[in-house]
C-alpha cells in the first residue's frame, strides 16, 4: 500500500482481526455487515429531503415515539443485513418491542453473537436536516450455542461487550468503533462507497470547554447537576465553557471526543431515570468513551458495570473528557 493512501475499513479489519480475542472471521463478518447497512442507510439519509421518506411512518415504537420512516427503514436494513450474514443468533433494537431470535434455520443457532442497535438515533432531527446516527453493541451469547437466543443473552452488563460503535450521518458519514483495543474512525468516500481510516486511535482530550445538555430541563435536574451547569457558566479560570447541544447523541459525543467536552442526559423529576436507553445507547457509547480514555457514569456508577434488568431500560448518562466528568462527580457526591 503506498504510504499516502489511507487504509480501507476492510483492510483494517483483516489486519486487526487476529487481535480480536474470540475468532478471526466472525468479527470481520459482523463489522462488514454493519458497514454494508451503514452505506445503504446513508444513501437514504442523504436524499431524505428529496423523496417521500421523511415524516412519520404512522406507527409508534415501544418508547411511544413516532416512528419516522427513516427509523423504520434503518431498522429493517440493519436487521436484514445482520440476519443474511448468518453471524448473529439474536438482535435487539430500539424499534422492536422484544428481541428477535434469528432462527430461520438451525445453523443460525450456531452463531455466537447478539447485536443491540439504535438504528437511527436522533431521528427527530431527520426532517430538519440535522445529523443523525446509528449505534451498535455486540456481545457473545451466554446461553448454549445451538439453542435459540434468550433475554439473558441481551441483559449483559456493558463490561461484557466485545465490540461497539456508531455511524454518524453528518457532513460526512463515518463509522467509529472499538473491539476493546482503542477507537478508530473511518470516513466514507461516497464516490467509491469505501470507508477509509481517517481518525486512527481516537481519544478524548483529558479536559475540554464544551458541555452538552438540554438546558430546557434545568429546573427538573438534581441540585448537583444544576450546580455543575452553573460551574460551567461561571467566569473563572478557563470558564465559562461553551454550550453545544445538537439533540443527537452520536453527533454531540463525536464532537466532544474530538474537541473535548462532556455530554449529560440526567435523570429529572419529569423523566425519572432520564431518556437514554442503557443497552443500545449508553453501553456502546460508554465502551467507546472508556477505550478513548474518557469516562461514562450514570451518577455514582460506572455505566459499564450496571446489571441490566429490562431490554429498554433508561439510565442517567454523563460521558466525556476525564477531568470534566470527575468535576461533575464532585458536585453529584456533594448532595448524596
Ligand atoms: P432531548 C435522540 O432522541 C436522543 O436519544 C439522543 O440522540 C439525544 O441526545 C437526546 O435524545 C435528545 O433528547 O430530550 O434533549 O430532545
Amino acid at each position: 500500500m503506498s504510504t499516502n493512501r489511507k487504509q480501507t475499513l476492510g483492510e483494517f479489519i483483516i489486519e486487526n482481526q487476529k487481535s480480536f480475542q474470540y475468532s478471526s472471521g466472525e468479527l470481520s463478518k459482523l463489522i462488514n455487515a454493519i458497514r454494508l447497512a451503514a452505506k445503504v442507510v446513508n444513501h437514504e439519509v442523504n436524499k431524505a429531503g428529496l423523496v417521500d421518506i421523511i415524516g412519520t411512518a404512522g406507527e409508534t415504537n415501544i418508547q411511544g415515539e413516532n416512528q419516522q420512516k427513516l427509523d423504520v427503514f434503518a431498522n429493517e436494513k440493519f436487521i436484514q443485513t445482520l440476519t443474511n450474514r448468518e453471524i448473529v443468533c439474536g438482535i435487539a433494537s430500539e424499534e422492536e418491542d422484544s428481541f428477535i431470535s434469528i432462527n430461520s434455520n438451525d445453523e443460525n443457532h450456531q452463531n455466537k453473537y447478539v447485536v443491540l442497535i439504535d438504528p437511527l438515533d436522533g431521528s427527530s432531527n431527520i426532517d430538519v436536516n440535522v445529523s443523525v446516527g446509528t449505534i451498535f453493541s455486540i456481545y457473545r451469547r451466554v446461553t448454549p450455542v445451538g439453542t435459540p437466543a434468550t433475554l439473558e443473552d441481551f441483559l449483559q452488563p456493558g463490561n461484557q461487550q466485545v465490540a461497539a460503535g456508531y455511524v454518524v450521518y453528518g457532513t460526512s458519514t463515518m463509522i467509529v468503533y472499538t473491539t476493546g483495543d482503542g477507537v478508530n474512525g473511518f470516513t466514507l468516500n461516497p464516490a467509491l462507497g469505501t470507508f477509509y481510516l481517517s481518525h486512527p486511535n481516537m481519544t478524548f482530550p483529558e479536559t475540554g470547554k464544551i458541555y452538552s445538555v438540554n438546558e430546557g430541563n434545568y429546573i427538573h435536574f438534581s441540585k448537583g447537576v444544576k450546580d455543575y451547569i452553573k460551574y460551567c457558566q461561571m467566569e473563572e479560570g478557563d470558564r465559562p465553557y461553551t454550550s453545544r447541544y445538537i439533540g443527537s447523541l452520536v453527533s454531540d459525543f463525536h464532537r466532544n471526543m474530538i474537541k473535548g467536552g462532556i455530554y449529560m442526559y440526567p435523570k429529572s423529576s419529569v423523566t425519572g431515570n432520564g431518556k437514554l436507553r442503557l443497552l443500545y445507547e449508553c453501553n456502546p457509547m460508554a465502551f467507546i468513551a472508556e477505550q478513548a480514555n474518557g469516562i461514562a457514569i450514570g451518577g455514582k456508577t460506572r455505566i459499564l458495570d450496571i446489571q441490566p434488568t429490562e431490554l429498554h431500560q433508561r439510565v442517567p448518562f454523563f460521558c466525556g473528557s476525564r477531568k470534566m466528568v470527575e468535576k461533575l462527580q464532585e458536585f453529584l457526591e456533594k448532595y448524596h
